[in-house]
């Protein structure tokens, strides 16, 4: 870390000093709360989160930007602010220096996540999905009018995470995505992409999908293991590993599908695009779901922090 990154640094008393005893820290990002869930289930679930972190005997790192300061670490008071902030930014990795500059508060997606993660020396951060490859959306057969403005939309989390060492627990990547393309990225950015307990690449939003992990892991240490493999190699960077969404509220394939369909259609139909797409898309699916989109999500988050601490706790010496 450089000294101006420290200056502009505030670490929470307990991650550092669980850091200087090299015990297990788990990262977890805040755009999910300010950004990723609506009120009132956000706070309960990144709480929620902490918890998971905690029970496992790791010490939960929630990363923003706030008061002017890069915060790795936040009290319950401190995400409240956070989410509640009128201004709050949703920060990529790129997004860091200004809104710190700025004085803006911002949460964290994934590729910020593990660019602070990385650079305070945590292995592991516990999230709901990744970022990816986005589908195209709107017609393509003449490019004028709106349908110029659609052009393919790539997540920053796909080249933060082979830039960083650290293991993204994650139940893959929303449905909505072009999953696919997605896992292609991953590829050819050299970032492993493990299962924990499945052969397939989960979808978020189910357990089922076409894809394949590359490699399956049934037990926490043999994980481990390989992610300490891959460390000691030069230049590696992260690693997705894959958890699968709990079996209870997980949806089939076919359901999930139908949801997207449906709610892709609808955005077409009011003409909305860009980033208010996603956003759009979500609230759709959740309503034509009574909610059971955003129980799953909250439910999958909170289980993927668990298994976070978990292989956190594996990997401290
Ligand atoms: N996936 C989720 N919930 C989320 C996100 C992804 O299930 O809240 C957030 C994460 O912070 C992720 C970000 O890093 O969205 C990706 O946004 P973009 O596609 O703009 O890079
Ligand atoms: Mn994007």
């Amino acid at each position: 870390m450089g000294e101006r990154m420290a200056e502009n640094l505030l670490l929470a008393a307990e991650v550092a000093t669980a850091l200087s005893e090299n015990r297990a820290v788990v990262a977890l990002e805040s755009s999910i709360v300010a950004q990723g869930l609506p009120s009132p289930d956000n706070l309960i679930v990144g709480q929620a989160m902490h918890d998971a972190v905690r029970a496992e005997g790791a010490v939960p790192a929630m990363t923003a930007v706030l008061d002017g300061r890069l915060r790795i670490g936040l009290t319950a008071d401190e995400m409240a602010r956070l989410a509640a902030a009128p201004d709050v930014r949703k920060c990529g990795g790129r997004d860091l220096g200004p809104a710190l500059a700025l004085g803006l508060p911002g949460a964290t997606t994934v590729s910020a996540t593990v660019q602070l993660a990385a650079a305070t020396g945590i292995a592991v951060f516990g999230t709901g999905g990744i970022g990816g490859v986005h589908r195209i959306v709107q017609p393509l057969g003449v490019i004028e009018g709106d349908a110029a403005t659609a052009r393919i939309d790539i997540s920053a989390d796909l080249l933060a995470l082979s830039r960083a060492p650290v293991a993204v627990v994650s139940s893959g990547a929303k449905s909505l995505l072009d999953l696919p393309t997605t896992l292609e990225s991953l590829e050819a950015l050299g970032v492993p992409v493990l299962g924990y307990g499945c052969d397939v690449f989960p979808a978020f939003y189910t357990a089922e999908s076409d894809l394949s992990v590359s490699y399956r892991f049934d037990d926490l240490g043999a994980l481990a293991r390989a992610l300490q493999s891959h460390w000691s190699l030069p230049n590696a960077g992260g690693a997705l590993v894959c958890n699968p969404p709990p079996r209870d509220l997980a949806m089939t394939a076919e359901a999930v599908e139908a949801l997207v369909r449906d709610a892709n259609g609808a955005a077409v139909a009011a003409g909305i695009s860009g980033a208010a797409l996603t956003p759009f898309v979500l609230a759709h699916m959740r309503q034509a779901s009574q909610d059971q989109t955003l129980r799953l999500n909250g439910a999958l988050a909170i289980a993927n922090a668990a298994l976070a601490g978990q292989l956190a706790v594996s990997l401290s010496p």
